[in-house]
């Protein structure tokens, strides 16, 4: 099992989310359990923090990259070492989705080969729901998902998901979306290679202290998930005039752009304890 948990700016967050993690697979999961943080441009120790974890927890390792890759940019680097793994899968670094939570998704991998937490069935447990500006704009984007993909998922946007190695494997080259809008980017992809997903009610617990501004990220998503559906349209073809304008449209908005065809890493990472397979050093 490879736990993935992409991080920005998490100095405050992440360390009791790891360990916990970590003593809690130690205690009730028999297979190997790797949990790898990948981060991004942070400003602040989240690395320090996190190597003074794996001290104690060898299983615990980070990949860093310096440049602005975006979550979705860090879940497509992360999901890079997949083969390390029989099952892949990302929670936040705020500790929203427990230990035991994250385990009951990956027991019931059994019978699919993507399972994900939903924060929008009748038996999902919401001890701390998000605030009520997130829950509607997250109701809207849903709305807009649905009419665009008919994946019939109610909740693509909760960050706790587990995927079979084969099918991430399978599906990596087709991931360009870096920013929050990644989600839809995988599960669209799965689906449309014919993989099994497993919409499961989860618990979740939010957490102060969100790195997304909301106005911004929605618009973004937004724009993310129209290039997804044309990419997959006769139309896409025609609208590379149009590139210019996208690539503006996103720096305005301060989110990452989504990568092209060919992807080169924007920048090489540098690692802690890396994995195997190494990332290359710079
Ligand atoms: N690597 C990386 N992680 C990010 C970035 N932006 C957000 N994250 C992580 O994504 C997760 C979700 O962020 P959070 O602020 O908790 O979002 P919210 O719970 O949806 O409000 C956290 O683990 C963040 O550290 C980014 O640009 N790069
Ligand atoms: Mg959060």
């Amino acid at each position: 099992m490879l736990l993935l948990i992409p991080a920005y700016n998490e100095e405050k967050r992440i360390a009791p989310v790891l360990r916990d993690y970590a003593e809690f697979f130690r205690r009730n999961y028999s297979g190997k359990f790797q949990l790898v943080v990948v981060l991004n441009g942070c400003v602040d120790d989240t690395l320090g923090v996190v190597e003074r974890v794996a001290v104690d927890f060898p299983e615990v390792s980070a990949i860093n990259f310096p440049g602005r890759i975006g979550k979705g940019g860090a879940l497509i680097e992360g999901l890079r070492l997949a083969p390390k793994g029989d099952l892949v899968g990302y929670v936040d670094a705020d500790g929203a989705t427990a230990p035991r939570a994250f385990l009951d998704l990956v027991r019931k991998c059994a019978d699919a080969d993507c399972v994900i937490g939903s924060r929008w069935l009748p038996d999902s447990v919401l001890p701390q729901s998000q605030p009520g500006m997130r829950r509607f704009a997250s109701r809207v984007f849903h709305t807009i998902v649905q009419t665009l993909f008919w994946m019939n998922i109610q909740d693509t946007q909760c960050a706790a998901k587990v995927i079979r190695r084969e099918a991430a494997e399978k599906i990596h080259p087709t991931l360009r979306l870096t920013d929050m809008a990644f989600d839809i980017n995988l599960l669209y992809s799965l689906k449309r290679a014919g993989y099994r997903i497993l919409e499961t009610p989860t618990e979740w617990t939010d957490k102060t202290g969100s790195t997304v501004r909301i106005f911004r990220s929605s618009l973004s998503m937004f724009l993310s998930v129209v290039r997804l559906r044309l990419v997959y349209s006769p139309f896409y073809k025609m609208m590379q005039p149009l590139r210019p304008l996208e690539t503006w449209l996103y720096q305005r908005l301060g989110a990452p752009p989504p990568r092209s065809a060919v992807r080169v890493p924007s920048t090489q990472p540098n690692s802690l304890n890396p994995p195997e397979p190494k990332p290359s050093d710079p």
